[in-house]
């Protein structure tokens, strides 16, 4: 057991939005170990000027690629295309803004842009992902690192629009989704940032959540140099089968031709539910479920009986729908598709069970290469295991062997919310375990792979804030490794955000901070209203996922690799 007291514990900063928290090396040193001579004449030139105009760099010759543009930007306000009406600009350092499409293959068109400070560049490149089936260039989240004065690049992974079904006839631009768009942006991305500057990024990172996880994965699997370390969010890396999974809970709700069985009454019943079973066992009634594999809930508790107010209950159909949506998926064979919703995740269920899921849709169309492919028709008995010999096979991300990835210092942070309505949780843990079991044991994982799995966050976010990048900063540049990270409690929707002026080490009593264990630990609650640090402690938890939403065996493959 581990107990970590309030005064080894320091907010270290916060910024803008997000509070950004860092732990103080106290809490775990660790030696730096890696390139030291390197590092060293690497900070003399961190913070540099650039080499070249932006100007000049617009002429740099690359392989397989064309520069579209680059422009000297002002340092102001930005709001990226697309952004929500209404939505707040977010002020951005000067920088040279510069767009290229790549070409890797003759049907490849790969658009993708690279932000380099004009001033204070922090000596390190970051690469950010995208979500679902991609088809934008990933504005928005390429802000942040560039206010952290890094060169940050992101790519439309060479498609434009959210559908698979640009992959039709197109089985190179399947293959850019798949995995090649990320590495020929990395590639292209450091060797601009290296020509501009004059010398190599001393650290190069990946951040992203869902297929941003995803993409990750695949980068320390199948390009293990292109990164020092990744942030793997809620990773959408067991493609085909979380396709299943999220398909056979859509059909459930929503059968072919009538309206749809559960809808945002029956969620709201649900959670209610389960947090009158569940929410206090863990110690603290505070509306979220600490841990839901401890949480043994079934729909089937809430059926309607004599005297229940209307509202409060539902009928027996919606009960068996709800429990198939919180069920595995498993093959008539018994092999596992999927991990099954948490206990808790209710709220969200909607985005994928209340309209046509077509990221699955079209996952399976592919498969079969059949455009008017009738979801309805899923067999996981026997389309996944075809789909996954078949091209979208590719998008996968499960292979467990990260030993070169590891061997070269490489660190990945992961996370996941309990309360995801996309990707069930679990899933994550039974990647993880699959790692673990491919390294030998879990001490040889954790040396170079955290997973926090996250109370009541929703997809990627939601709950709590944190600053992952700090946080996996800290670990690959050699100040700590993350046995915990402190996160900051989020305002239900609609309660303005308690807002603590910089560098305050007092935290709002209401949504104060929050410990996070990394896994197979958990937090538990010894004392407080679980709003400080200091009220909790991490212990050993248990290992694996419910044993029905598992493996048949702790740390079995995924999928077939
Ligand atoms: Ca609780």
């Amino acid at each position: 057991m581990t107990h970590y007291s309030a005064k080894t514990l320091k907010l270290a900063l916060f910024t803008t939005g997000a509070v950004a928290v860092a732990v103080s090396a106290a809490l775990a040193a660790q030696p730096a170990t890696r390139r030291v001579g390197a590092l060293t004449a690497d900070i003399a030139r961190a913070g540099q000027a650039p080499a070249l105009s932006c100007d000049k760099i617009a002429q740099q010759a690359l392989p397989q690629a064309r520069i579209t543009s680059a422009v000297a930007v002002k340092a102001g306000p930005f709001t990226p295309p697309g952004a929500a009406a209404g939505a707040r600009p977010v002020d951005l350092p000067a920088h040279c803004r510069i767009a290229a499409t790549l070409a890797p293959s003759s049907d490849s068109d790969i658009k993708m842009e690279l932000w380099l400070p004009l001033e204070k560049w922090n000596g390190k490149f970051m690469m950010v992902g995208n979500g679902g089936w991609n088809g934008a260039l990933p504005l928005p989240a390429m802000t942040e690192p560039l206010r952290r004065g890094y060169a940050v690049a992101g790519t439309d992974t060479g498609h434009e629009g959210g559908r698979g079904t640009f992959a039709f006839g197109h089985p190179e631009k399947l293959t850019d989704f798949a995995q090649r768009a990320v590495h020929e942006t990395v590639v292209k991305g450091k060797a601009l940032t290296t020509a501009f500057y004059g010398g190599q990024p001393r650290y190069s990172y990946w951040n992203g959540c869902s297929s941003g996880g995803k993409q990750g994965l695949k980068e320390v699997q199948a390009y293990p140099e292109d990164f020092d370390g990744v942030i793997a969010g809620a990773p959408a890396n067991n493609w085909v089968r979380l396709q299943a999974q999220s398909l056979v809970a859509n059909i459930a709700n929503l059968p072919k031709g009538q309206s749809a069985v559960l809808g945002t009454s029956q969620f709201a019943i649900l959670n209610k539910g389960v947090l009158a079973q569940c929410d206090a066992r863990d110690g603290l009634k505070d509306g979220e479920v600490q841990d839901p594999r401890a949480c043994d809930f079934k729909a089937s508790s809430l059926v309607c009986k004599a005297g229940d107010a209307a509202g409060s209950c539902l009928t027996a159909e919606q009960a068996a729908v709800a429990d198939k949506i919180y069920a595995p998926v498993r093959m008539a064979s018994g092999e596992l598709v999927y991990p099954g919703m948490a206990p808790g995740s209710e709220m969200t269920w909607g985005a994928v069970v209340s309209r046509r899921w077509d990221t699955g849709a079209d996952t399976f169309a592919l498969a079969a290469n059949k455009q008017d492919w009738d979801y309805n028709t899923l067999d996981v008995s026997k389309d996944v295991l075809a789909a996954e010999r078949s091209v979208v096979g590719t998008l996968r991300a499960t292979a467990t062997d990260l030993s070169a990835f590891k061997a070269r210092g490489g660190k990945i942070v992961g996370y996941h919310g309990w309360a995801d309505p996309l990707i069930p949780t679990e899933n994550s843990i039974n990647y993880y375990e699959s790692v673990v079991a491919k390294q030998g044991g879990m001490a040889q994982a954790q040396d170079f792979y955290r997973l926090f799995l996250v109370p009541a966050m929703g997809h990627c976010s939601g709950a709590y804030s944190f600053d992952w990048i700090s946080t996996l900063e800290q670990w690959v540049e050699g100040a700590r490794a993350p046995d915990v990270v402190l996160a900051q409690h989020l305002p239900p929707p609609g309660q303005a955000p308690a807002a603590p002026p910089p560098g305050a080490v007092v935290f709002a009593p209401q949504f104060g901070t929050r410990t996070m264990c990394a896994y197979p630990n958990v937090a538990r609650l010894q004392g407080g209203n679980g709003e400080q640090p200091v009220d909790w402690v991490c212990s050993a938890g248990p290992r694996g996922s419910r044993p029905d939403h598992s493996p048949a065996k702790l740390g079995a493959p995924i999928s077939s690799p």
